[in-house]
């Protein structure tokens, strides 16, 4: 499975650093929608889902956790630590975040908007709906 993580370009200079994202450009789509995470609290894990369409850039601008990604075969922990790295999540990804510091802040750039029926949040469905067979299919 590859892991791609885009590394922006801090703007630095003697008063600190910016990161300016601007789609199709340092993103690979046409932002929608920008949602962030905050005061995640000890021991959570979020996520437990899978998205068919939507592709995501998750930032961790402040603080620090881990996200899991499965494509269905294989499995990675990538952490996310750094405020000018973002970790590309593809659509038909399974994706788990824990592990967060209590000052995580976790900002996600998304391709499209909130539509709760894009989610598949049962792992058997997603296994059912990445290998496109209709569910009770599958062992
Ligand atoms: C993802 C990971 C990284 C909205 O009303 N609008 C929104 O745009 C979003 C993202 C969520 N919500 C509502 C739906 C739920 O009632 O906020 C509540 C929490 O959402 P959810 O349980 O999906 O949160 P996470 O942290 O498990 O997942 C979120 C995103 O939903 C998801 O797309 O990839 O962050």
């Amino acid at each position: 499975m590859q892991v791609v993580k885009y590394v922006f370009q801090p703007h630095g200079d003697e008063r600190g650093q910016l990161v300016a994202l601007e789609e199709l450009k340092d993103i690979p789509f046409k932002i929608k929608r920008v949602y962030y995470l905050y005061a995640t609290l000890k021991g959570v894990v979020r996520g437990y889902h899978a998205h068919k369409s939507l592709e995501q850039i998750i930032i961790c601008i402040h603080g620090s956790c881990k996200i899991r990604l499965d494509n269905g075969q294989e499995s990675k922990i990538i952490p996310l630590e750094r405020p000018y790295e973002g970790l590309y999540v593809a659509s038909n990804m399974w994706r788990e975040m824990f592990d967060f510091s209590p000052d995580a802040v976790l900002l996600v750039l998304a391709s499209e908007l909130y539509d709760e029926r894009d989610y598949i949040r049962n792992y058997d469905e997603f296994l059912a709906y990445i290998n496109n067979a209709p569910m009770g299919e599958k062992k």
